[in-house]
């Protein structure tokens, strides 16, 4: 196994441009808007522990621990990189009523302690360790943000709880949890502590996953959260999908720590059938709302496109620790895809509101079809973010995930420095005992001119990624490709690579077993998939198709802070005549412009219609 070393967010900046603004969005419009929601929902009251029958308070809900956590971890992750003693102090005091709530033996949990304290551990899917991995990742990104160790201390205080119960004494009800993010909040703790018992107890909840017996409930066979089989011997993305994916994602970790070969080959495989078979082009996955879940090989229905965010989250995450081992740009291209689309349509151009589901297709007719006939679709149509969600897992994941980008962009060995993503930026940071120094200059997503500056790697090697879209890449010095980097010597202490990236707007097809695009195409420009609305292209979308052989027009956009494409296209031109059917040599077209706007963009202007997949004539 050949393994990489990541470098941290932490020794990046990003200084300008695309991701620089939305991170700045991020700190100082993004985490306080989820604090409000989350305080104006009782989320934050609830960790005093008050909540009674009697009490006019909310009940707190199985996982609102984990939703505080996520906004903790968000908080550490920005006080990181900068200092607000407010924001910190905000963090403090959720720390100290973890701390007085804490019980003698270890245990945090709120609705087992406060609503529904003779369930402790009884319920497999009740989240009791998925808030336990929440608030230790949230514990640890703390630490390594002030240095202060209390909230540490609390749940390495609590993780050898967990392994008393679980591990040692198996006095609990389940042997594994229902939803998985435990495994790999114990190899962060492992990694921050050196604490050889927490790799142990996540070695544990991996291995005895799938050897249980389980009853099949009425809503959820054992594939739903993955337990169908020992996960060494799975091969093909099952069941929940955020769930899934922050199980493998910890497998990959382990692997990682053990050099477990086993684990890595089904790692590989899980990771292709999901990219080869069951995501969309946005890095979305899990098509199914039912059980949130990935569902066969090409089930991708657009308007009906689940797609959670943590689920396209949970996918770069998986992808980005498989890159560790398994050093491939397929990966890093995911990471790409999904940050630019799958993810970053979760969350408003303002900042301030959300998307949990992600489809690919907004199409008022067909949902107004089936309240004719029916009761209407609950969930339908998706046109428009919202503040906050009964159920907001996605909302404090998002913020996490924007505050992390840097974690996603160098990894190296004794021999490379690998770049996986591009940035305006500048990072320094020590490979061995030299010290390291790369700058970006770019303007990327909406160029494709980046200069590389590395000092301190003088007779080593440079690995960047060449994104899959970029069909004619060029560089301007010697290199080689492997897996899907450009390998160049670096030869001079301070040494500058000019490359470019091809941006030529695409045409992409799906392949042809995606019956939902069957005859239908997407328009790609870089990492950006494009969308039409009908806010800027009238109502009917499907009807518009854009021409083959017609030229692309792309400019760059303020509102969208990308550029936007004008394609030539033609559409149906009914004319005087209302019939519903004719022959077809009847049929009349006109030229008219299609204005694609980046599909994270969607739904930022009106309530309309949206298409990803169109014509082509
Ligand atoms: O169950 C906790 C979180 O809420 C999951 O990760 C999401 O899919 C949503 O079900
Ligand atoms: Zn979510």
């Amino acid at each position: 196994m050949k393994k990489t070393t990541p470098v941290s967010f932490a020794n990046v900046e990003i200084t300008n441009g695309f991701w620089a603004k939305k991170q700045e969005l991020n700190r100082t419009v993004t985490l306080d808007a989820v604090r409000k929601q989350f305080e104006n929902t009782g989320r934050f009251e609830a960790f005093k522990f008050n909540w009674t029958e009697d009490s006019d308070l909310p009940q707190p809900h199985i996982f609102w621990d984990s939703d505080i956590a996520k906004w903790m971890e968000s908080a550490a992750l920005i006080l990181r990189k900068h200092s607000d003693p407010e924001l910190e102090k905000k963090v403090d005091e959720i720390v100290d009523l973890i701390e007085k709530n804490q019980g003698e033996d270890g245990y945090f949990n709120i609705f087992f302690t406060v609503c529904e304290p003779e369930g402790r551990w009884q319920n497999r899917d009740a989240h009791e360790l998925y808030c336990a991995g929440h608030l230790t990742e949230a514990a640890v990104a703390y630490y390594e943000a002030t240095g202060k160790i209390k909230f540490l201390k609390l749940m390495c205080k609590y993780m050898d709880y967990i392994a008393k119960v679980f591990a040692e004494e198996k006095s609990t009800a389940f042997a594994t949890p229902g939803h998985e993010e435990i495994e790999l909040a114990l190899i962060k703790l492992y990694r921050c502590t050196s604490d050889e018992r927490f790799l142990k107890l996540a070695r544990f909840f991996i291995d005895e996953r799938g050897k249980e017996t389980l009853p099949i409930t009425a809503w959820c066979n054992t594939k739903y959260n993955q337990s169908h089989m020992p996960v060494r011997e799975q091969r093909t993305a099952e069941g929940h999908s955020v769930r899934a994916c922050y199980l493998y994602s910890g497998m990959a970790d382990l692997a990682k720590e053990i050099e477990d070969e086993e684990l890595l080959v089904a790692c590989k495989a899980l990771f292709d059938n999901i990219v080869q078979k069951r995501m969309y082009i946005t890095g979305g996955v899990g098509s199914s709302h039912e059980g949130e879940a990935f569902t066969v090989d090409y089930d991708l229905q657009n308007d009906t496109a689940y797609a959670e965010t943590c689920a396209a989250i949970s996918l770069a995450m998986f992808a980005n620790r498989l890159k560790e081992i398994d050093m491939d740009s397929k990966y890093a291209d995911i990471v790409e895809k999904v940050y630019y689309n799958g993810f970053l349509s979760g969350i408003s151009l303002d900042g301030k509101a959300f998307f949990y589901e992600n489809p690919l297709e907004i199409l008022k007719a067909e949902h107004n079809r089936h309240a004719s006939v029916n009761k209407s679709r609950e969930r339908f149509p998706i046109t428009r973010r919202q503040e906050v969600f009964s159920c907001s897992c996605c909302p404090p994941n998002i913020t996490r995930f924007i505050a992390a980008f840097g974690d996603y962009m160098y990894s190296f060995d004794a021999e490379m420095l690998y770049v996986h993503q591009f940035a305006q930026s500048n990072a320094n940071f020590a490979i061995g005992s030299n010290s390291v120094s790369v700058v970006q200059k770019t303007e990327y997503p909406n160029d494709g001119k980046l200069t590389l500056t590395v000092t301190g790697l003088n007779g080593k090697k440079l690995a960047v990624r060449i994104p899959f879209w970029s069909v004619d890449t060029v560089i301007d010095k010697p290199y080689t490709v492997e897996k899907g980097y450009a390998v160049i010597d670096v030869t001079e202490d301070v040494f500058a690579v000019e490359i470019e990236f091809d941006m030529t707007p695409r045409i992409f097809a799906a392949h042809p077993l995606v019956f939902a695009d069957n005859g239908r195409f997407a328009l790609q420009s870089g990492p950006l998939v494009y969308c039409l609305e009908s806010e800027d292209n009238g109502e009917n979308l499907r009807d518009i198709a854009v021409l083959k052989n017609g030229t692309f027009t792309v400019h760059y956009d303020e509102f969208f802070g990308v550029n936007v494409i004008t394609a030539k296209a033609q559409r149906t031109d009914v004319g005087d005549c209302n019939a519903l059917y004719r022959p077809v040599e009847q049929m009349k077209t006109i030229e008219t412009d299609a204005r694609f706007i980046p599909y994270f963009g969607f739904a930022n202007r009106s309530d309309c219609d949206m298409l990803v997949w169109f014509k082509l004539a």
